[in-house]
């Protein structure tokens, strides 16, 4: 009996001391287990044009996310710009923020915009597009951002490994970003929420320039949501360029 007892224990010993030490490992590195956090939650919001409602009831929310990974598995699950029909906008918003001029953060805001050619849209469109998301919640990403598992595909190897602090001391100035499909001409922007603040406009263009890796040559410009929602012709007067 004592013989067989120590064979029995002599066998689930080690088995013991297995799953003993794949929970010290699981303690060890919760890194494996615990989402990283963003300092705020962010929500997407989709434009659909139907000519037959008002702009803001063509707005929908599509889903909010505080963490990295939220992130990635929301972005991996939706359509990418590029095969968006033309009129829709994509809409990445601070949580409490509507992705609207009249939203009381954005009625004396502006934004970065670039715009882009109808040849962009194939080659630069998505990346672009993700270089800014990625841009503006890193902003208050608290540690470094992990690489996302399914997106080893995505031709920008740079934009994942970046560290949080992109615009500094002046990500409080940002609301958040919109993409807008466009025939004539995709457009992407940020959106600030002081058109009087120099400083940290100038900051967070300067920033997102070299970001994209739009060449020094090229003027990107900023304007006010009230000169855009009151413009008489094509284009908007830039408050400033970078
Ligand atoms: P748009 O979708 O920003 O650009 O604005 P688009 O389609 O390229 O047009 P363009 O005028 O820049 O050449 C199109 C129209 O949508 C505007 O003229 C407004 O009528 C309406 N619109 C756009 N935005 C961002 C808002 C907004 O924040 N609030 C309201 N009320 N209407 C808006």
């Amino acid at each position: 009996m004592a013989t067989a007892l120590m064979v029995i224990a002599s066998i689930t010993k080690p088995e013991k001391e297995d799953s003993d030490t794949a929970v010290q490992k699981r303690v060890e590195s919760p890194e494996s287990y615990i989402k990283h956090p963003l300092q705020n939650r962010w929500a997407l919001w989709f434009f659909k044009n139907d000519k037959s409602k008002t702009w803001q009831a063509n707005l929908r929310l599509i889903s909010k996310f505080d963490t990295v990974e939220d992130f990635w598995a929301l972005y991996n699950h939706i359509q990418l710009s590029s095969n968006l029909m033309s009129g829709c906008d994509y809409s990445l918003f601070k949580d409490g923020i509507e992705p609207m001029w009249e939203d009381k953060r954005n009625r004396r805001g502006g934004r970065w915009l670039i715009t882009l050619s109808k040849q962009q849209r194939k080659a630069d469109l998505d990346r672009f597009w993700l270089e800014t998301v990625n841009l503006v919640p890193e902003a208050s990403a608290r540690r470094v951002l992990p690489r996302s598992p399914s997106c080893g595909d995505v031709p920008l190897p740079q934009l994942l490994c970046l560290v949080g602090e992109a615009f500094d001391d002046h990500s409080d100035d940002v609301c958040g970003a919109v993409i807008n499909v466009r025939a004539k001409g995709d457009k992407i922007a940020i959106w600030t929420t002081d058109y009087e603040n120099k400083e940290a406009i100038t900051h967070i263009g300067r920033v997102y320039k070299e970001r994209l890796g739009v060449p020094p040559i090229v003027v990107i410009g900023y304007q006010s949501h009230a000169d855009t929602a009151t413009k008489s012709g094509s284009t908007t007067k830039n408050k400033f360029v970078a």
